[in-house]
């Protein structure tokens, strides 16, 4: 019999739409099914007296309310979840058996979560940290978990230590604070007493870890997998996500003043391009190796802190994904979603990864706890979408229990599921010995070299974030001896970054290079892929471009603009004094999107103040307005604007002559259409290389 869920796009929630089309009236019932009276008081003892126990529509709701929260993710905790379609174009028949990534066209449905890493489920989005990149595969051979990040490396090599790890970067047990950031001693410390987690800090302190948005975010599946063909061979891949929109960050002083305008900018992005009907997508790439790579390489393909760079084993593009359909319930499908890294199909499978191997015992028992069943593959978006048959049974909400009298096997009744040696998952036969023992190999001890890799491979401008960002969240951490420890780590990293942050920092000397377990290389060269700058999108698409406008804006700007921000695939909001708009020059009234208070500049990619003389007199005392305009020149955004408010940037303490080419007049018809094309590279870094080298 066909599986209910086969080739069902999205399973909903499992449960019954309470919208029925207007005009038809849904009769409120209890959980059983009973028609309810009266759903605004209570049954009392007259009218002034007790409530009586007997009403038992009161307590059920109230007993269901008091049961509604789960455990949260205890990593991860803040996230959001669509749905999307997978498309193979190339095969790699040669490699794997598994038919997601053999049978060309198929389209395979996929249910991705974005989250950030150490807040919990109420925090904001601009958190400095990791963007958790997990992808849930629905193929036709049971579920495959793609289990990412938006950062190819990790913190620490064994499993064994994330507990520490976690504990270290959540807030501190005593005072619960801080929350969603690593800006804190605990944090610094247990980074500073681990060389290991170098190469991942540089990561985490360039500007990766602050995404524009999760559609401009690469992701990656980290570690060494293996592809099994046919014939049992296996070839190690790496997996990649890349944003067709290109990658993009924010600014960490634009990240902080995000976070109060708008916490929840990155799933309100999200939803927002889906329901606009311009849905992301990505490209799945594969890095494919054989043992004798691994066996030249500099570094060991089984060490998760290690990328092998794009320039030594291409990427190559075998397919994409398109994230289109949004959740009909955000409980029901993003929260109850199970990731598991254990989850593969056949033609997949693992490499010795000692983080992988731990991962693949801590993602079950985790769900166990979240969500209080071995049967939390009954819900729908954890179930697979092709048939499914076994003996398992019973437990605590048991969905689907097997019919007839055979629950096992072997039996002689004939009926029931059995193995197949054909189709079924098999294991790699990877040949192993040795004796058992807790040791960490020789082959993970380079903890620097890479590092340094990274920081020579970004431009001046992402270099000069990454020292910004050790500053800063150095200069929280209370112990001087922890700060002194990190810079004695960057020593082995770079000279100059080692040296901009002693400095920001106020060190008196350079701390001596921290012991390396080994001499770390400085020939590795740069690699292209590893910069968000030279991977830029280079036009508009998808960004937002935020139009501020007052009573008496020239009509014709504002169409203009308008006309060219959607001739470039973008979109665009209007600002007003007033949420009721604006009346334009042509007396036709705009609607607003955001009252000037409520619409920082921040929230957009670029600013164009269309103002009218009056306009542009009111908003100059106006400290949202001025606001507005030297946040954007400071974050180096693009600004257009009409004469009269050369007001505004002069109140916004902008003078003429810092006026630089970021700020584009609007005069001409068609200026509209050349602004947007002069955003494609949407920030004019050297206003924040001119600032800096202006204050040294
Ligand atoms: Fe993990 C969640 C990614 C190491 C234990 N992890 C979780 C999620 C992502 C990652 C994206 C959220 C899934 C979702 O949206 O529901 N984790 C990673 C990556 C790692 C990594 C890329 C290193 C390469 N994780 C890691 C280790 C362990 C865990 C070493 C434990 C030994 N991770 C968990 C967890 C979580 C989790 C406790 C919390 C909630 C969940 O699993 O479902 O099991």
């Amino acid at each position: 019999m066909a599986d209910p869920f086969y080739s069902k796009r999205n399973p909903g929630t499992g449960g019954e739409t309470h919208q029925r089309p207007s005009g038809e009236e849904t009769v409120l019932t209890t959980q059983q099914g009973v028609p309810v009276a009266d759903d605004q008081n209570s049954l009392k003892l007259g009218e002034r007296g007790p409530t009586l126990l007997e009403d038992f529509h009161f307590r059920e709701k109230i007993f269901h309310f008091d049961h509604e929260r789960i455990p949260e993710r205890v990593v991860h905790a803040r996230g959001y979840g669509v749905h999307g379609t997978f498309t193979l174009n190339k095969s790699l028949a040669k490699y794997t058996t598994a038919q997601v990534l053999t049978e060309v066209g198929e389209a395979t449905p996929m249910f991705v979560r974005f989250s950030t890493v150490a807040g919990n489920k109420g925090s904001f989005d601009l958190a400095r940290d990791v963007r958790g990149f997990a992808a849930k595969f629905y193929t036709k051979q049971g579920n495959w978990d793609l289990v990412g990040n938006n950062i190819p490396v990790f913190f620490i090599q064994d499993a064994i230590k994330f507990p520490d790890l976690i504990h270290a970067a959540k807030p501190a047990p005593d005072r619960e604070f801080p929350q969603a950031q690593t800006a804190h001693d605990n944090f610094w410390d247990f980074i500073s007493l681990t060389p290991e987690s170098m190469h991942m800090i540089m990561w985490v302190m360039s500007d990766r870890a602050i995404p524009r948005s999760y559609r401009f975010m690469e992701g990656f599946g980290v570690h060494s997998f293996r592809l099994i063909n046919a014939k049992g061979a296996s070839t190690f891949v790496k997996f990649h996500f890349k944003p067709r929109l290109g990658l993009q960050s924010v600014l960490w002083n634009e990240a902080v003043k995000i976070n109060g305008s708008d916490p929840d900018f990155h799933r309100r992005d999200l939803w927002d391009a889906i329901e606009m009907g311009a849905p992301p997508e990505w490209d799945l790439g594969v890095q494919l190796f054989d043992e004798a790579f691994a066996e030249r390489f500099e570094f060991d393909i089984l060490d998760p802190t290690k990328i092998i760079p794009e320039e030594q084993v291409p990427v190559e593009i075998i397919g994409s994904f398109v994230l289109d359909g949004r959740v009909d319930n955000f409980f029901a499908e993003t929260e109850q979603v199970a990731f598991c890294t254990q989850n593969v199909v056949p033609g997949i499978g693992f490499s010795n990864d000692p983080l992988l191997q731990g991962r693949n015992f801590s993602y079950l028992d985790t769900q166990l706890k979240r969500l209080g069943s071995p049967n939390f593959t009954h819900i729908p978006i954890n179930a697979p979408r092709c048939p499914m048959h076994n003996h398992q049974q019973d437990g605590h909400m048991a969905m689907r229990n097997p019919r007839g009298r055979v629950n096992y096997e072997p039996n002689s009744w004939g009926v029931g599921p059995k193995e197949d040696p054909k189709t079924g998952y098999r294991h790699f036969a990877a040949a192993e010995n040795g004796p058992k023992q807790q040791i960490r190999p020789e082959s993970f001890a380079d903890h620097y070299s890479q590092a340094r890799q990274f920081f020579i491979s970004q431009t001046p401008i992402e270099q000069k974030h990454i020292g910004d960002a050790l500053v800063f969240e150095l200069s929280k951490c209370l112990r001087p001896d922890i700060r002194e420890r990190m810079v004695a780590h960057l020593a082995n990293i770079h000279p100059d970054l080692a040296q901009t942050v002693a400095k920001g920092l106020g060190l008196k000397k350079l701390p001596k290079a921290h012991p390396a377990a080994v001499e770390p290389r400085t020939d590795l060269p740069p690699s292209e892929a590893l910069s968000i700058v030279k991977r830029g999108p280079m036009r508009f698409e998808g960004r937002k471009l935020g139009i501020l406008v007052t009573d008496g804006a020239d009509a014709a700007v504002v169409a203009d603009l308008i006309a060219a921000v959607g001739a470039e695939r973008g979109s665009y909001e209007i600002i007003a004094p007033h949420i009721a708009g604006a009346r334009l020059s042509d007396g036709a009234m705009i609607e607003a999107r955001q009252k000037i208070d409520g619409g920082a500049s921040v929230l957009y990619d670029a600013v164009a103040l269309v103002l009218s003389e009056a306009g542009a007199g009111m908003l100059a005392i106006d400290k949202p307005a001025k606001d507005f305009v030297s946040d954007a020149f400071a974050h180096c955004k693009f600004i257009a604007y009409t004469k009269p408010a050369r007001l505004l940037f002069e109140k916004a303490g902008i003078a003429a002559d810092d006026m630089d080419a970021g700020c584009f007049p609007l005069v001409h018809k068609g200026d509209a259409k050349a602004f947007l094309a002069a955003c494609a590279p949407l920030r004019l870094w050297q206003r924040e290389l001119k600032v800096d080298l202006d204050a040294a």
